[in-house]
């Protein structure tokens, strides 16, 4: 049963349970009440009515597909998405963003299925918010603030806690302006008297100062937290460290679970993990292996969730080999490919070598040659449902050969007149160390051997010199895999959990 948002408001003395028998004012105060219920509750039980808009250079069948996404977005959030209106628009109206009359027609229809907020599939201006409100008498949400309330009830870890707090703040700090305005218009009449509209501006600056300050400590206190971690991540320079990325939901965690015998949380949701976790592969191997599970990736995904998961991001640009797992039962699963390399260019793990994880394979309905098809499209991947034990094993193989075939330590040395070249090794290359000595730095690298073939071939003895593996082969990459592992080629053992 959804709680009702709007006759809760009665608890501060709104005489009525039908919001459309109060005054202007009451009603502005209940919406507002409403709002800030919708955004700090800490459960879902709630009922979403969905609004898209098309215009004539909306893309169909990317339209339907961020529909639907939201709908699973609201569903993550524990809320029942009860309706769906797509207004088709030449243009956006300024003040409502979709006609008022539409607006209007919305409002009668969430009041038929008692809906308690409105969920816009789109980026909506504070005006275009303050409006809307008004007419449909209920909160409206965009797509950047439903994604910000998953993110706040996923987050588990400070870290986490932080970087989203201060996501968080800084979308509502050019909001804070008009509800403010408006509730305080509200209360001294319409229009407001000047003294009133003066105090309220006062205490809004008041607010906005008082919301910077938030940030600028929270900025400072996720400043620290970084420091500690890149103090951590320093210490695992030695270790090889791949990192699980992909969009959302695409089956990392349960990968992650499969390939350490650990037990994170995977759920059917959007943004179940937030938190970036570190295991060690079960494999003996020297040096280490260390894998990191970490956040998915959406379309639309907010600039400012972004730049404030920036530190966990790093470790993607950061990491010797990219698993990107891909959930190959979805209908679009191309799109989000697409999708997560675009993330990853924005990050600077563009050109992070990588191993595409074709997921889901027991869910492949109706598609019995897609995983032949895939295998021979993408040389460097592997097809599986990470529920199998023997794929998963498969996978464990996959990435010790990446290492084997790929990668090496290497000492070399560079005169300080090589702008490029430093510029390279830095791009390119782990430094796990370097001495600088009058003229010349002295490197120790960790990098692929095709880096080295280019740049050092000096330091690559003839064997090291023939195709590397990640150039696809002529036969398929399972086979490969698997015929280099039984001729013993690897000094891999699997190792006891
Ligand atoms: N059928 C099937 N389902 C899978 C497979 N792998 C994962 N799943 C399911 O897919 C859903 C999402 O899995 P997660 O591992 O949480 O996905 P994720 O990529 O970590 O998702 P986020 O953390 O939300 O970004 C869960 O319900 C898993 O049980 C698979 O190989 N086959
Ligand atoms: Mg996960």
């Amino acid at each position: 049963m959804s709680k009702k948002l709007i006759p809760d408001a009665r608890s501060v003395d709104f005489q009525t349970d039908d919001i459309s028998q109060l005054s202007d004012v009451e009603k502005g105060i209940a919406v507002e009440l409403a709002r800030r219920r919708v955004e700090t509750r800490t459960e879902g039980g709630l009922r979403a009515y969905v609004i898209g808009v098309e215009s004539p250079d909306t893309d169909l069948h990317e339209m339907k597909e961020s529909l639907s996404e939201l709908g699973a977005l609201i569903r993550s959030l524990g809320d029942d998405a009860v309706g769906v209106t797509v207004q088709k628009r030449s243009k956006i109206t300024p003040a409502t963003y979709i006609g008022s009359g539409k607006a209007a027609e919305i409002k009668q229809r969430c009041a038929n299925l008692g809906v308690d907020y409105v969920a816009f599939d789109t980026e909506l201006s504070p005006t275009h918010v303050r409006n809307l409100e008004k007419i449909i008498e209920r909160p409206v949400l965009d797509r950047t603030e439903v994604i910000l309330q998953i993110f706040r009830k996923n987050a588990k870890t400070k870290e986490a806690q932080t970087q989203v707090e201060i996501a968080r703040l800084e979308y509502l700090l050019p909001r804070i302006s008009n509800s403010w305005i408006a509730f305080e218009r509200q209360r001294g009449g319409s229009g407001g008297s000047a003294r009133t509209r003066g105090a309220g501006e006062a205490q809004l600056e008041l607010d906005r100062r008082k919301m910077r300050d938030k940030i600028s400590s929270l900025r400072k206190e996720l400043d620290k937290i970084r420091t500690e971690k890149l103090t951590q991540r320093k210490s695992r320079r030695a270790e090889f460290n791949v990192v699980l990325v992909g969009y959302t939901n695409a089956g990392k965690t349960t990968l992650m679970n499969a390939l350490t015998d650990s037990n994170l949380s995977a759920k059917n949701a959007l943004f179940e993990t937030l938190d970036s976790s570190v295991r060690t592969l079960n494999v003996s191997h020297n040096p280490k292996i260390l894998i990191t599970d970490t956040v998915g990736f959406i379309r639309h995904l907010p600039h400012s969730l972004i730049a404030s998961f920036q530190s966990t991001l790093d470790e993607t640009a950061d990491a010797d080999l990219l698993l990107h797992v891909v959930d190959v039962s979805h209908p679009h699963f191309k799109d989000h490919i697409e999708i997560t390399n675009e993330v990853l260019r924005g990050v600077g793990a563009g050109d992070v070598p990588r191993i595409f994880v074709f997921n889901k394979l027991d869910d492949l309905r109706g598609e019995p040659r897609l995983a032949r098809i895939l295998a021979r499209s993408y040389p460097n991947s592997v097809v599986l449902s990470a529920r199998d034990p023997s794929d998963v094993e498969k996978l464990l193989l996959h990435i010790q050969d990446f290492f084997v075939q790929n990668m090496t330590e290497a000492h070399v040395q560079v005169s300080y007149d090589h702008a490029r070249l430093l510029g390279l090794i830095y791009a390119h290359a782990r430094v796990m160390s370097v001495d600088w000595e009058d003229d010349l730095a002295h490197f120790h690298i960790r990098a692929t051997k095709d880096f080295l073939k280019k740049h050092f071939p000096e330091t690559l003895d003839s064997s090291d010199k023939t195709p590397s593996a990640q150039e696809p082969s002529e036969i398929s990459e399972e086979e490969s895999v698997s015929q280099r592992w039984s001729s013993g080629a690897f000094s891999f053992e699997r190792s006891k959990p």
